[in-house]
């Protein structure tokens, strides 16, 4: 019975966490007496029973987000369809990424903040506020998803690094570990890549409030494969600014150069932000693939978010050109 309910988002017809449901779950639980015996290990294999924030999740259901107008995309996809070169090139690396050691998981701020500290995720997240929020995620390669992500917004977490005058910039670092990260071997791509994975904002993106830290998904802490325990969403994006297993956040006066970036220039810009008429260099980014049906729907400029983020890029579009949505 709890596992049907934990199961919820693989029931085809449900578009949102039914926020009752959740909240009946852990009540049940308490009244049970379960509470620590941890219940998510039956569910999915090689999340940790114990994860201390297992009962933060799904936090209350933000209204504003709790219908992302498409159809959620299955768990059981979702958590074995995955971008995470760290763990290879291929799509289905939630296998290897299981060796991600996730605790403990210390997180770094740097530049351009007050007094730069060190903070464990266990410790940030009691700081912060949890809430559900469904969103699109639209790949540069064209496909997309809907998830229905935990996590709080990032101005929350830039509030908490107080940041100087100077900052302009927040750069987001994944951790660099080849001895549990095969893709990150220097033998692997002869070296060149430039790890770690990062990506960067400018402040303002940054303090949108569409702008989410993931440590959520599905009801329950974000699995290995997709980024845990913290990685970013920002849903107007392409995918690859999300980074994911952040441990280091650099507040910064010039405009960093991403991971992507430093690779291809052309096909993976600074800014990114989803855009029919901009095509990639290599293909059209007019349609999208729904990852789960395969169904061609059309993209829609800054991914359907255009009310909440396009007034980030006013008369910005003349000076740029089309290089703001590359
Ligand atoms: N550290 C890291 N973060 C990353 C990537 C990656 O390879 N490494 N891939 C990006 C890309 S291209 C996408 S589409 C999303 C995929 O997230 P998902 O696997 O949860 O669907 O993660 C992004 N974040
Ligand atoms: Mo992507």
């Amino acid at each position: 019975m709890l596992i049907k309910t934990i199961h919820n988002w693989e029931i085809p017809e449900s578009r949102a966490t039914s926020e009752h449901v959740f909240l009946n779950r852990r009540k049940f639980i308490a009244a049970a007496g379960f509470a620590g015996i941890g219940l998510a290990s039956g569910i999915r294999p090689g999340l940790a029973a114990e994860d201390p924030t297992a009962g933060l999740y799904p936090g209350k259901l933000n209204p504003a987000y709790a219908d992302a107008g498409r159809k959620v995309t299955p768990e059981a996809l979702n958590i074995t369809y995955n971008n995470f070169y760290e763990f290879g090139t291929s799509k289905r690396i939630s296998k290897a990424a299981e060796a991600l050691v996730i605790r403990p998981w210390e997180i770094a701020f740097e530049g351009e903040i007050e007094t730069p500290f060190k903070m464990q995720f266990d410790d940030l997240i009691k700081k912060v506020q949890i809430e559900q929020r469904v969103y699109r995620h639209r790949c540069v390669e064209a496909w997309s998803m809907t998830v229905p992500w935990s996590g709080f917004t990032l101005k929350q977490l830039v509030a908490l690094a107080k940041p100087n005058a100077n900052a302009k910039y927040v750069k987001f670092e994944t951790f660099n570990d080849p001895e549990i990260a095969p893709g990150q071997k220097p033998s692997l791509f002869g070296g060149s890549y430039p790890w770690p994975y990062s990506e960067s904002v400018t402040m303002e993106e940054a303090n949108n409030d569409l702008a989410f830290m993931v440590t959520g998904a599905y009801g329950k802490p974000v699995a290995k494969s997709m980024g845990a325990p913290i990685r970013l969403h920002l849903p107007w994006k392409y995918g690859f600014k999300s980074a994911k297993s952040i441990n280091k956040i650099t507040f910064t006066s010039e405009r960093p150069k991403s991971f992507w970036e430093v690779l291809g220039p052309r096909e993976y810009g600074f800014w990114a932000n989803v855009n029919p008429e901009v095509a990639h260099p290599r293909w059209s980014q007019a349609a999208e693939r729904d990852l789960e049906t395969g169904e061609k729907i059309p993209t829609i400029i800054y991914n359907g978010y255009a009310e909440q983020v396009a007034s980030l890029y006013d008369g910005m579009k003349d000076e740029l050109g089309t290089a703001l949505f590359k």
